[in-house]
């Protein structure tokens, strides 16, 4: 069964009254099992089929996972699990899992294995790492990672003198958007999750933001609560989707053109006198020069550049200030859209501020007042890094994340110096950086190639040692603070032990240390639960009882964290060098950029190409679900969307396979369209993640078509290294 985490708090105040939460039988994980009786166990833990990290509890009958639930506890999953979540018992039990240590026999990319112990296996990558550092220095290994197996190597690069780590979360996904509003507000706009207010607020914009489709749990949970108390959704999308479908406003905007739109809406606010006056003089700076520079951007030039009705401009932006400060415009996830990024997120958040939602009700609630103790487990410093990193390029702003295509640019070129090994974990490489041209160059250009992760992709198997991890069911991961309107934290334990040879990646990293005599950096303890008794160590830090998250709620709050409103006593921080909210950026003017966004104008396709966009299906993530049981059982293939009188002026039949073709005349798989009136006539979409090429995972191997394939231009936003990735076009090919 399960329970909304407000109807169990409810509950829990009725009867037993909220001190007692954690050991009310009724919710208990441990009293659970026990009144049901028999071989059953419930086990707290994190989910991982995305980065949501939702609370979830497996029920385990006779050793095996049976059932995945929402934990009630866990604010991010509030009782709910989202089909992917649910879906993670295919992951575990997927026969097409690596399975053993695997050590490359032929030539790179022939597929040839032999099978190896993980003693064999890691004394030879350890042999390996060793001679390369010894030869071009220890920064000549870089690493890639994604998830929670990236903490656990980046241990152990740095513990060897590299620093050359970076993680695709920041130039292809959302570090864009971190940086303009660390700009802006000195903070980012959310750490695991978004900021947003979205159960309070009376208005929401979406620009590009796909919730229903973009699945992040207790997220989704809110924008539906949202629509049902009737909060006016203004959904600025190319494509009528899934949000758009629930919109006052779908304003179907020609795609890359969304700063016209941004801009010209500031204007309006200002030149109206919808800002929110008081707001804006206490909290912010630069209003004056804002105001000037945004006074050409009139609802007329925004109508002919977005080819949105005017009317609707106008009308949207007047429905948003009505309702001001309890509204908020998304600050979205995915930026790396057409490498002018960060000036949209800029200007995202200016109109933010203009509306005074930092801080309020139904706008962005502020981050929960938590402090964490130091904990480290007297792991010693870190030598310096041999050479500088290089993994910000020539990037002002790029975040400590690092830039991932800087360090494939520097595996092919050698330049500024040459990286010679790479280190992947959780990362599918081939799928997730743009131009697969130049990550197979790289990978042909390295001298080793070790790769951590759970299946045979196309990126694992052109590596030239496979390490299996094993599934988030089966491992010890954490603490992990958790950050939403409140402070908490949660834990991740096995459900189930690891199945074949598999290891979990803390396990992995901390041999590997020890391996290339760098003790001091490996896990206190021996066996198997030496990572468990660090959890109990950091638990015992942060002061928080470790049996209690365990056995019981799996997570736990940081009471007197939340604080999601300004008021007299509670005012906002904003860790600016004005320590007010920029409006105008010094920092930006310093570098040599418009301190306040402007306007500037993308490529756009010709007739008869269509651009290439791409977005989530709310069953799979990204590429790693696809071979997934039961969601690929639910979404098999992916389709191309076309808008109808484009197909009929193609001859394009619903449901019919074609291919596209971009502008270097690279093919994709064949791919069902869709035609449709829900899509501009200018563009065409699908969901990313699809078309693996991966003969070993079977279910994956070949269906739908890739996107990344088609992906071989991109363009870098010179301020944060963000690779905008929807400025390819295609034209679509009958299939024969
Ligand atoms: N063309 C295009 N490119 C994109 C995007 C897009 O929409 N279109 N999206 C971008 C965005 S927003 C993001 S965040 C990135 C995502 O990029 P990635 O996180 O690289 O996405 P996946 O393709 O899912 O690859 C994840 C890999 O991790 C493995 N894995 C899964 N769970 C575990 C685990 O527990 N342990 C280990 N060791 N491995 C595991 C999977 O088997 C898979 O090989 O892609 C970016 N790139
Ligand atoms: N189910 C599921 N949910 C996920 C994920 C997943 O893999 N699966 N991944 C998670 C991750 S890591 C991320 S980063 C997020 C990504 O999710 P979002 O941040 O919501 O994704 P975006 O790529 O920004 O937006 C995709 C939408 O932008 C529209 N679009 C395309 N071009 C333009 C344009 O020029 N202007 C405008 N206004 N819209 C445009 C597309 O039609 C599509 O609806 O999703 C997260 N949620
Ligand atoms: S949103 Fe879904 S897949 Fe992501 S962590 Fe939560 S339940 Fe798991
Ligand atoms: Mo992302």
């Amino acid at each position: 069964m399960a329970f909304s985490r407000r109807s169990f708090l409810k509950y829990a105040a009725m009867s037993a009254g909220g001190a007692a939460l954690a050991d009310t039988p009724f919710i208990s994980a441990e009293a659970r099992a026990k009144a049901e009786g028999g071989n059953v166990k419930y086990v707290p833990t994190s989910c991982e089929m995305c980065f949501w990290k939702c609370g979830a509890v497996a029920k385990v009958v006779d050793g095996k996972v049976v059932k995945l639930e929402g934990n009630p506890f866990h604010p991010q999953s509030r009782g709910k699990l989202c089909a992917r979540g649910q879906g993670g018992i295919g992951q575990l039990y997927d026969e097409d899992r690596l399975k053993h240590p695997m050590i490359i026999d032929g030539p790179r990319g022939a597929g040839k294995y032999r099978e190896a112990s993980w003693d064999e296996a890691l004394t030879y990558v350890a042999k390996k790492l060793k001679a390369i550092a010894a030869k071009h220095g220890p920064e000549s290994i870089g690493m890639m990672s994604h998830g929670s197996p990236g903490d656990y190597f980046t241990n152990v690069l740095k513990a060897m003198g590299s620093h050359n780590i970076a993680f695709p979360s920041f130039a292809q996904c959302k570090g864009i958007r971190d940086e303009a509003w660390l700009l802006t507000y000195g903070h980012k706009p959310g750490s695991s999750c978004e900021q947003v207010d979205l159960e309070n607020s009376r208005v929401i914009v979406l620009i590009g933001t796909h919730l229903g489709e973009n699945m992040h749990n207790s997220q989704n949970q809110e924008f539906a609560e949202a629509i049902g108390r009737g909060a006016k959704i203004i959904c600025v999308d190319p494509r009528y989707s899934t949000a758009a479908s629930k919109a006052a406003f779908w304003l179907p905007i020609k795609p890359g053109t969304d700063t016209a739109l941004l801009l010209t809406w500031i204007n309006i606010i200002i030149s109206e006198n919808w800002y929110d006056k008081e707001y804006v003089e206490k909290y912010t700076e630069g209003f004056e020069q804002v105001k000037e520079a945004v006074k050409q951007y009139t609802p007329e030039w925004a109508a002919q550049e977005t080819e949105l009705p005017m009317r609707q401009i106008v009308e949207s932006v007047r429905e948003l200030s009505r309702y001001a400060p309890n509204v908020v415009v998304h600050p979205g996830r995915h930026y790396s859209w057409y490498g002018n990024d960060t000036q949209r997120a800029r200007a995202v958040a200016i109109l933010n501020a203009l509306l005074g939602t930092w801080g309020r009700k139904g706008g962005m609630w502020l981050p929960p007042k938590a402090n964490f103790a130091k904990f480290n487990d007297d792991i010693p410093a870190y030598p310096p890094a041999s050479k500088p990193p290089l993994i910000k390029g020539d990037f002002p702003f790029a975040g400590g994340e690092g830039v991932t295509q800087v360090l494939r640019d520097a595996t092919i070129t050698g330049k500024p110096y040459p990286i010679k090994a790479w280190f992947v974990a959780g990362t599918n490489l081939m799928k997730t950086l743009p131009d697969q041209r130049l990550t197979r160059k790289a990978i042909d250009n390295l001298d080793f190639f070790v790769a951590v992760d759970l299946f045979p992709t196309e990126t694992v198997m052109l590596a030239d040692v496979i390490l299996p991890e094993c599934t988030y069911l089966e491992r010890h991961d954490g603490l992990f603070k958790i950050k939403t309107r409140e402070a908490g934290v949660a834990i991740r334990q096995p459900a189930v032990e690891p199945m074949y040879d598999s290891k979990p990646a803390w396990w992995i990293g901390s041999e590997l240390c020890k391996k290339l005599g760098l003790n001091e950096y490996a896990v206190k303890g021996n066996g198997m639960d030496a990572w468990e008794g660090r959890m109990r160590r950091q638990a015992k830090a942060w002061g928080i009882d470790y049996d209690k998250l365990a056995k019981h709620t799996g997570y736990v709050t940081i009471p007197g964290s939340e604080r999601p409103y300004i008021t007299a006593d509670n005012q906002p921080v904003f860790n600016t060098f004005s320590e007010k909210i920029e409006l105008y950026s010094e920092d930006l003017e310093e570098k040599g950029f418009d301190p306040v966004p402007q306007y500037e104008e993308i490529e756009h396709p010709e007739k008869g190409m269509y651009r290439l966009i791409y977005g989530r299906s709310p069953v799979h993530t990204f590429s790693r679900t696809i071979n997934t049981q039961w969601l690929w059982e639910l979404e098999k293939e992916n389709e191309v969307w076309l808008n109808k009188k484009e197909a009929v002026r193609l001859g394009v039949k619903n449901g019919e396979y074609v291919r596209l073709e971009n502008q270097d005349g690279v093919r994709s798989n064949k791919i069902k369209t869709k035609v449709t009136e829900r899509i501009r006539h200018d563009c065409v979409y699908m969901v990313h993640g699809f078309g693996h090429n991966a003969p070993r995972m079977k279910r994956a191997n070949g269906s739908g078509a890739d996107d990344q394939k088609l992906i071989t231009k991109y363009i870098e936003d010179p301020i944060t290294g963000g690779t905008g990735m929807r400025v390819n076009f295609v034209k679509i090919i009958k299939e024969a």
